[in-house]
This record gives C-alpha cells, sequence and structure tokens, in this order.
C-alpha cells in the first residue's frame, strides 16, 4: 500500500527542505518506497478532517491504509522498521540508531528551534536581544558536544541510520546562521546528508510544490 503524507501548501521555508515533512520524504526515499503527497493550506490544518489525523494541526502526517500517523519521528521510525535501509539489523546497533533519533529530537533539535522562536517569533520584544546571545551558547553546548562524538566518522555510529538523518534534518535548520560552520566536521556531516542522491530527490520533490505554488501565485 503506498502512504500518504501531508505536506504544506506552500511552505513557510520557501522550499529550503525544512518542514517536517522533508524527514519523511527522505526516509521513504532512502527505503525505495512510493508515496503520494497531500497538500494541506494553514487554514485546513485546523479543520476537523485534519485534527482527527494529526491533533495538534501540523504536518507531516503518514496514513497507511487503517494506519494514521503523526510526529516525524514516530513515522520515520515506522518506515525504518518496515522496510531495509534505516536501522541496523544488529540489535545492539540498531538500539543505539534509536537512541540517535531521540538524540536529534530531544537534545539537539529543542535548543535550535528557541533560535528560530528568538528571532522571529519573539523578535520584536524587548528581551530579545538579551535572550539571543543565550540561546546561541546553549546551542553551541550541545553543537561541540555532538561534535566532539562524531569525530572524523562520517556518521553518528557506523553505517547512514534514521538517526544521522533525524539529526542532519534538525541541524540544516541552522545553516542560515551560520553557526554549523563554526564546527566544520558538523557541516560536513550535513553536506554528506544532504549529498546523498535520497535526500536530493526528496529535496527536489519538496522545492517543486514550493516552485509550483509560486507559478499559480498562491
Ligand atoms: N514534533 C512535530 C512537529 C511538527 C511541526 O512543528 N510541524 C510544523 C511544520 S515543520 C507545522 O506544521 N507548523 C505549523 C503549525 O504548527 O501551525 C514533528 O516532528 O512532526
Amino acid at each position: 500500500m503506498i502512504p500518504t503524507i501531508t505536506a504544506f501548501e506552500r511552505s513557510p521555508d520557501r522550499g529550503q527542505g525544512l518542514a517536517r515533512d522533508m524527514r519523511v520524504r527522505w526516509a521513504l526515499e532512502e527505503a525505495g518506497q512510493p508515496y503520494e503527497i497531500r497538500l494541506v493550506s494553514f487554514g485546513a490544518m485546523r479543520q476537523p478532517a485534519h485534527l482527527a489525523l494529526h491533533p495538534f494541526g501540523q504536518i507531516p502526517t503518514y496514513e497507511e491504509g487503517d494506519l494514521a500517523l503523526f510526529e516525524s519521528g514516530a513515522i520515520v521510525f515506522h518506515i525504518a522498521e518496515q522496510h531495509a535501509g534505516l536501522l541496523p539489523h544488529d540489535a545492539n546497533a540498531r538500539a543505539r540508531a534509536i537512541t540517535w533519533m531521540f538524540a536529534a529530537l530531544n537534545t539537539v533539535e529543542p535548543p535550535i528551534l528557541e533560535l528560530v522562536t528568538v528571532r522571529i517569533v519573539e523578535g520584536d520584544k524587548p528581551w530579545a536581544g538579551e535572550r539571543l546571545p543565550l540561546v546561541k551558547e546553549r546551542i553551541r553546548h550541545r553543537l561541540e558536544q555532538l561534535s566532539a562524538r562524531l569525530g572524523d566518522a562520517d556518521w553518528l555510529d557506523g553505517a547512514f541510520s534514521a538517526g544521522d538523518l533525524m539529526m542532519v534534518h534538525a541541524l540544516l535548520r541552522l545553516k542560515p546562521s551560520g553557526m554549523l560552520d563554526e564546527f566544520p566536521a558538523l557541516a560536513a556531516y550535513v553536506a554528506r546528508g544532504e549529498a546523498r542522491p535520497a535526500y536530493e530527490r526528496a529535496f527536489d520533490a519538496q522545492l517543486a510544490v514550493f516552485d509550483a505554488a509560486q507559478g499559480r501565485g498562491t
């Protein structure tokens, strides 16, 4: 059964691939699985039909027969469990790869998201100027630790896994800030992720959606 995932009708990042449907597209491409996309507007995301799929009114969602999932981490994990290519067979290596998925989502991504909050959502607040350096320090601390663990390896634990997929995508959000370049090993790690053919296919597919919306003027 071909799954259907939801994505923004018009991505706020203008096709930079930062929206979380990108993770799901990437995972499906790594697994060599076809998928369909249902585009949703911000209005439609607040409607009961979408809220029945995603209680928080967000994207991505994943529908496959009777199964409906939300949360990019859970979706990527499901894909990785169903298909070869994203999680090692060895039980311990598999558990470690899953640990990296959680680390990406729970430990590395939260301070990175704070940067978006302080810059964009709270950018006009009187405290934003004081808060920004604190947030950046927290990010740097995490990046130092991550970089130390990665060392000169290509991937976090042996072969590329869903843990790397989630980590690379979480780190990508830092690219425009230039902070990633302070950590050359991590910048190279992200570049390796972006160079994967599966990443490129997923990126092109989400960019095509944005370009088409631009063309329509929607
Ligand atoms: N933890 C969720 C976060 C989902 C999320 O924040 N989605 C964003 C797009 S990347 C969204 O739908 N934003 C619109 C909104 O929250 O109204 C996941 O990983 O799937």
